[in-house]
């Protein structure tokens, strides 16, 4: 199946505080609430696992200085719901997300099929970050 390569760019979505989004993932854990942190060059937590069937939201913030993607195959079949700016945007397959620096992400969707899954950014400026070990595991139980 050819899949439509859908990319979002985020422009300009400030970071208000790292430790409000720890307390919103207390406060709520209906849709279970993630976040996922990039750096020059990781992806903080290295791993996040989730359930089959159990709907996620997952938070990327870019804290780093360069522009980074999120990249994984687990969203290129699903439908998923990108919230920006309070706007949430329903499409099918996201091959690719790509977030500057200081800016955020919000996704919705339910993973559906179990599996071990790569994470990956595969940006190439300053140099290639997957080469320099930005890559992470995402586990669907
Ligand atoms: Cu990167």
């Amino acid at each position: 199946m050819k899949l439509i390569r859908v990319i979002f760019v985020f422009c300009l979505l400030t970071v208000s505080s790292l430790e409000a989004l720890a307390d919103e993932q207390i406060a709520s854990d209906n849709p279970k609430k993630i976040t996922m942190v990039m750096h020059e060059y990781r992806f903080e937590p290295a791993q996040i696992a989730l359930k089959a069937g159990e709907e996620v939201e997952l938070t990327l913030i870019n804290d780093g200085k360069v522009m980074h993607e999120f990249i994984t195959e687990v969203l290129q079949t699903l439908s998923v719901a990108v919230v920006v700016h309070g706007i949430v945007t329903e499409t099918l397959g996201v091959a690719e997300l790509e977030i500057p620096p200081g800016a955020q992400a919000v996704l919705r969707f339910t993973p559906e099929s179990p599996g071990e899954f790569l994470i990956a950014c595969r940006a190439r400026s300053p140099k290639d970050h997957f080469k320099e070990g930005m890559a992470a595991r995402l586990l669907i139980r």
